[in-house]
């Protein structure tokens, strides 16, 4: 019998990091998943997928630390030697980085660091996935690809700047499969609940339930590019079976504004937004990304993958699984 491959997956509590576990389970990987210590439950997204020696098919095990600790990750590449590492860990909260830039620079860009310095001294052969993003591209006119010039317009953005070019370097100067992922933004019924997507979808299920009759926002003008979370992690794993490391965009291509995505989730459950939405400039941002379109034509091409869920399904998506929860709807279903 062939040993199982191992993943290790920082950020495996998150939206990304739970649908990697779960996709890398089902490909009968062994996961090994990060998680930060807390004094309250932070497992919501993976309770389903923990390691149960009962349970035939339950192999997620869990290991204490944080990404800022040198010392811990090169520890815990010795102990679980994957064969793959999914660097998914960050402070990922862009409003949140202006807040705190200095925890942000480590937690979003010199983690990679860490890790890449994990695997060199560990086993080369170690491939690792680094969580890139489209906010690195900032003010960068649209649409944008892998040749795009950086502009970061955030403390996280500037911070990922860092992830993507030491990931490059340790490619270029240690030989190792080390990729970026450069993607757009990607939601689900699992993503975070003060991004804008799960703001409104939530905001969306409480106004249905009677429970909310109010959703305070900031900035309705932007323009993302909105994909599923599921496809995106599905990607990642695609990048790190390719022949040769190399960095990918992945996004759909379509692109709406915040108000757009207002009316496809206050729509699809009968409600005009205009009705319940106001204005706090708590919401805003000192520098704000104003327009992300991305063009994943070279993941279509060597990696054959595409999009296919777009930002009016995936509003749906999200208002069902909000409402369905607020009606008891137990987390492992999404
Ligand atoms: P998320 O839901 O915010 O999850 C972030 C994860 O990182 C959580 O598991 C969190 O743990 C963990 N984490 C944060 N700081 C840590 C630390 N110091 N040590 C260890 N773990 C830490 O983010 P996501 O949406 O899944 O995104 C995954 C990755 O892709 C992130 O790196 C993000 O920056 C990047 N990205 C996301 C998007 C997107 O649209 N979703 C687009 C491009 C790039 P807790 O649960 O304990 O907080
Ligand atoms: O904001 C505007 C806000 O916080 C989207 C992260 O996953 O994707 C994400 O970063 C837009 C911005 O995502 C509110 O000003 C208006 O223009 O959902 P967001 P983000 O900043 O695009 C990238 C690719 C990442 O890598 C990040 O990790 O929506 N907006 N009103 C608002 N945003 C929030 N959060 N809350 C509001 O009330």
């Amino acid at each position: 019998m062939t040993e199982a491959k191992r993943a290790f997956i920082t950020g495996v509590t998150g939206q990304d990091g739970s649908y990697m576990a779960q996709q890398l389970l089902a490909k009968g990987y062994e996961v090994h998943g990060l998680v930060r210590r807390s004094s309250t439950f932070n497992r919501s997204r993976i309770d389903h997928l923990h390691h149960d020696e009962h349970i035939p098919g339950k192999n997620l095990h869990l290991h204490y630390g944080d990404v800022t600790d040198a010392a811990r990750m090169q520890q815990l590449m010795v102990e679980i030697r994957p064969h793959e590492v999914y660097n998914l860990a960050a402070q990922s909260h862009v409003r949140v980085s202006f807040d705190e830039p200095a925890y942000t620079a480590q937690a979003s860009g010199v983690s990679a660091l860490n890790l890449l310095e994990a695997i060199r001294s560990t086993d080369t052969s170690i491939r690792f996935y680094q969580a890139a993003t489209s906010e690195m591209f900032g003010a960068s006119p649209p649409p944008q690809n892998e040749q795009t010039p950086f502009y970061p317009r955030s403390p996280y953005g500037v911070a990922k700047v860092y992830s993507y070019w030491i990931t490059r370097n340790y490619r270029e100067a240690y030989d190792l499969f080390a990729v970026n992922g450069q993607l757009f933004n990607h939601e689900s019924p699992r993503r975070g609940e003060t991004f804008v997507t799960r703001k409104i979808t939530l905001a969306v299920a409480k106004i249905v339930k009677g429970l909310a009759s109010e959703l305070w926002m900031g900035n309705l003008d932007s323009v993302r590019d909105w994909g599923y979370a599921p496809e995106y992690t599905d990607g990642m794993w695609r990048m790190l079976q390719a022949d040769e490391p190399t960095d990918f965009v992945l996004a759909t291509g379509t692109a709406y504004t915040i108000r757009d995505f207002l009316t496809f989730a206050f729509e699809h459950a009968g409600l005009d937004w205009q009705e319940y939405v106001k204005f706090d400039p708590k919401f805003l941002r000192p520098t704000e990304v104003d327009v992300l379109i991305g063009d994943a034509g070279k993941a279509k091409s060597v990696l054959g993958w595409e999009a296919t869920v777009l930002p009016p399904q995936l509003a749906q998506v999200m208002v069902d699984a909000d409402i369905a929860r607020l009606e008891g709807a137990k987390e492992g279903q999404f």
